[in-house]
């Protein structure tokens, strides 16, 4: 009996070798190879992360199982057709998303940035900011991760209210959906969180007339894709006070370019795309999972709608 093949694929060749073990560890089953060298007629699956190239003419494929949430570069790939691909929903991916959203939701509510300037002047001016319960955050995008962090933010006791597609109920946060909701859901965002899946619909989206919208002196936290964001328009909005500071974990270009503005400017913060990154184990168990499911004829988890584009 020949069994069934998933290869694994994955840009960064440090973390090849681990994906590979968890995987088969998850897996005992199925046949868990690297891509490269397997005969592409045995690829039943792959699993696979960031840009990696040899799925094009897998002829036998029946599904992609991204290692990350994201599948924007996976449905650019044009070659990849109707396969159907899953997305990761991981509880590591999650409770690590958690912890970046409230370290930077906190840091712009606390203005740490200037508390770390005036420790660098040897300046005592002891302000006082508000409490949570008189700051306004906003999530954009209330799927597996903006949902988990507004809850938490709400925990806090921060004012928070989420827009996505279809409204959604939080216990203590407001929902808001559609473009037509858009600007009242901007308007109660003193600190925005950008959680929005990169699709035709959400490119650029973080441009001047969304900034806008927001309360004068807001903060912006993008821990999506880089493609959100207008750099220019945050520049300038920058300048203008508009927006008073931002956290960027992603970018167009990544690694972000050494000469880069945002490297230096003051008011931005600049995280190397490590918001949060699949646990390995957990994140194995959900491809497992989404494999066994798949071959029992079921529609697993985390399975991306292509023409939503998420
Ligand atoms: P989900 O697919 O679970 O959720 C997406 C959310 O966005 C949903 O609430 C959806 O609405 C909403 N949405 C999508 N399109 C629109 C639109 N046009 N208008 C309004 N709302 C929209 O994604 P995840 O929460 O799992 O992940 C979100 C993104 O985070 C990923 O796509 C990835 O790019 C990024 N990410 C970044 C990481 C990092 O380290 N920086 C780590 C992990 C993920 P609805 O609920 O109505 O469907
Ligand atoms: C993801 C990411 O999409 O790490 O999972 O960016």
């Amino acid at each position: 009996m020949t069994s069934t093949t998933l290869a694994v694929a994955v840009a960064d060749p440090s973390d090849a070798e681990t994906w590979l073990g968890a995987l088969r560890r998850a897996l005992p089953e199925c046949d868990v190879r690297m891509l490269a060298g397997l005969p592409p007629e045995r690829v039943d699956y792959a699993a696979v992360w960031g840009r990696v190239d040899g799925l094009a003419h897998l002829a036998n494929l029946k599904a992609i199982l991204s290692l990350g949430a994201g599948v924007d570069h996976i449905l650019a790939n044009p070659s990849l057709g109707g396969v159907p691909v899953v997305r990761m929903i991981d509880p590591g991916l999650t409770q690590g998303m958690r912890e970046y959203v409230l370290l930077h939701v906190l840091r712009h509510h606390r203005r740490t940035t200037e508390l770390e300037e005036q420790q660098r002047r040897r300046v005592w001016n002891a302000f006082q900011p508000p409490l949570a319960r008189d700051r306004q955050v906003g999530i954009l995008g209330m799927g597996e991760l903006g949902r988990d962090a507004a809850r938490h933010l709400a925990v806090i006791g921060f004012q928070v209210a989420g827009w996505s597609r279809r409204r959604h109920r939080v216990r203590g946060v407001r929902s808001f959906a559609g473009t037509e909701e858009l600007p009242e859901f901007l308007a109660a965002s003193e600190i925005l969180v950008c959680l929005l899946p990169l699709t035709p619909e959400t490119r650029g989206i973080l441009d001047r007339h969304l900034f806008a919208h927001l309360p004068h002196g807001a903060a912006i936290i993008n821990a999506a894709r880089g493609g959100h964001l207008v750099e220019a328009d945050l520049v300038a909005a920058l300048e203008s006070g508009q927006v008073a500071g931002a956290t960027l974990d992603v970018f167009a270009t990544e690694p972000l370019p050494a000469d880069h503005p945002f490297w230096t400017h003051p008011r931005i913060t600049v995280t190397p795309h490590n918001a949060s990154l699949t646990d390995f184990k957990t994140g194995a168990a959900a491809v497992a999972e989404a494999v066994r499911r798949l071959m029992a004829g079921k529609k697993p988890k985390g399975l991306v709608d292509r023409r939503a584009g998420y």
